[in-house]
């Protein structure tokens, strides 16, 4: 997809996070020659545009349950020089059966134009219809995912891709975003990894943040409220037939007396509530009582 972003934020992108690019890989696959920056958010606002770019966010939207998840961000540097990286599914630490329906879907944005020479992502057509045991033979298809500074490539989890070599004389900058379903663990522990009061936020909203320390992404999100505090139980569904202690913490934003926050997904991207799981649960094992708590 290109012009998702314009050549001014790629360079706005490239200026927040050549600065963090420091080390390079600890083994092959993270690259002895690519620089990786992980616990992006914790450092930089650089890339916020990027995780809820409203192309990507609509895409996520068709293709995973409401409320998914961003799983990792990070920014990769792959230096001249580099060799191609071991192919790979993104979604292979998931230890359910292939082929399967895609439960994560990643993002790879080009700040530097993408080229075969210079290291543009390789990814493997159909290659997410494969089963467990199938692996890249020398007959399949690889396709570098060439692109101009803005655009992105998209593709679901179970697709088989890598980082390409870079024989070029220059560096190839990445920034890549992976999301999941709402009930899978997140690859990044972003309530370990991004303090409730994000860099570059004035004292003031940092004081906000502080008070609202959940939120979560929505495409309602500028028109609700979900902070804790905020929370009113909804009135009971008699109507129902499963129990709807499925419930979102939401008051319209005019009732609401915190302040909504810059960024992506809030600062928490673990939504408080887990419709899925509770409603399977509920499914295989219906519960004489009903019950639950409040917050
Ligand atoms: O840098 C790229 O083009 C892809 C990197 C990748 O797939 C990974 O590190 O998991």
């Amino acid at each position: 997809m290109e012009r998702l972003i314009s050549q001014e934020e790629c360079e706005e992108t490239r200026a927040g996070v050549t600065p963090l690019l420091n080390s390079t890989g600890r083994n092959s696959f993270e690259g002895e020659r690519t620089q990786r920056v992980y616990s992006v958010l914790d450092k930089t606002r650089a890339c916020d545009r990027l995780i809820d770019h409203p192309r990507i966010l609509a895409l996520l939207d068709r293709l995973l349950l409401p409320n998914s998840l961003l799983s990792q961000l990070q920014v990769i540097n792959i230096n001249a020089g580099e060799s191609g990286q071991l192919l790979h599914p993104d979604a292979g630490f998931y230890p359910l059966p292939r082929p399967r329906p895609p439960l994560s879907a990643a993002t790879v944005w080009a700040i530097d134009p993408f080229t075969e020479e210079n290291g543009a992502t390789v990814v493997l057509p159909s290659s997410h219809r494969w089963d467990d045991e199938r692996r890249p033979g020398d007959d399949d298809q690889r396709v570098a995912a060439t692109m101009p500074p803005g655009a992105c490539v998209f593709f679901i989890g179970t697709l088989w891709h890598g980082g390409g070599a870079n024989r070029s004389d220059h560096n190839r900058l990445a920034v890549t975003a992976q999301y999941c379903e709402p009930w899978l663990r997140p690859q990044e522990a972003f309530t370990l990894s991004t303090p409730v009061s994000p860099p570059g936020l004035s004292p003031k909203t940092s004081a906000a943040c502080s008070a609202t320390a959940s939120t979560r992404r929505s495409s309602e999100r500028s028109t609700e409220c979900t902070p804790s505090a905020c929370w009113k139980p909804p009135p009971p569904d008699r109507s129902s037939r499963w129990p709807t202690a499925v419930v979102r913490a939401t008051l319209p934003a005019a009732e609401c007396r915190h302040r909504r926050l810059p960024g992506p997904f809030g600062y928490q991207q673990i939504p408080r509530f887990y419709p899925v799981p509770i409603l399977a649960i509920s499914k295989l094992q219906r519960p004489s009582t009903w019950h639950g708590s409040q917050q």
